[in-house]
């Protein structure tokens, strides 16, 4: 399955006070290809219902619902996929419980697990930190344009960029190798998330275009 266009990874804390359910729908509308969703300390039962009704807003537009690290929510709500990170579950795990049809995102943060990912046959790789960022604080180091680069030319995988991108950086993520772009901040903090996602979404085609 080819990855590609704008990504909404969520952050509930993040929306300006407005429900997480009406930012989704904006941003769907807006022109956002996937939408993860990401809770780090809901309980369990309040973390199945947000996803069921994530999946209602997002089915009718046909974009995929890709729950982050959390097999057993991806199960429950029979979403499209899972995100793990390296501290996850492992992939080949995920793979193996999720099923072939299953999209199966990864994160990658050093060359080395780069190269390890060649081995799977995870559907992207989340490219992770490209810039740091304040929405995500415990990372090691970020790639940067020309670490991008690199994993664009030692990767056979489709490659989803995140952290810290915006308005004014996403064309020369595009440039350098992404074939999606994640942003959290750029769309849920943003005043207007429908407007918002449609510049990025045009800004990224417009980059492609223009790199044909
Ligand atoms: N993983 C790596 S950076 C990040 C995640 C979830 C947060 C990106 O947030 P933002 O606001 O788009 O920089
Ligand atoms: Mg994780």
């Amino acid at each position: 399955m080819k990855i590609s266009g704008l990504y909404l990874v969520t952050d509930r804390d993040l929306c300006l006070g407005r429900p997480l359910e009406e930012v989704v729908l904006q941003c769907v509308r807006g022109g956002v290809t996937m939408v993860q969703l990401r809770e780090k300390d809901l309980p369990t039962r309040d973390f199945v219902d947000e996803a069921f009704r994530i999946k209602e807003i997002l089915a009718p537009h046909n974009v995929p619902l890709i729950i982050n690290d959390r097999l057993d929510v991806a199960m429950a709500v029979r979403a499209e996929g899972v995100h793990v990170g390296q501290e996850d579950m492992p992939y080949e795990m995920a793979r193996e419980l999720l099923g072939p049809e299953a999209i199966i995102g990864l994160s990658v943060e050093n060359e080395s697990q780069v190269l390890e990912a060649e081995g799977y046959d995870a559907d992207y790789l989340g490219v992770s930190p490209i810039f740091e960022t304040p929405t995500k604080t415990d990372t090691r180091g970020s790639w940067g344009l020309s670490g991008l680069a690199w994993v664009r030319k030692n990767s056979r995988h489709n490659l989803v960029a995140i952290g810290g991108l915006n308005e004014t950086n996403i064309a020369g993520v595009v440039r350098s190798g992404a074939d999606g772009i994640a942003v959290v901040s750029a769309l849920c903090s943003a005043p207007d998330p429908e407007a918002t996602a449609r510049n990025l979404s045009l800004l990224i085609k417009e980059t492609r275009d223009q790199n044909l």
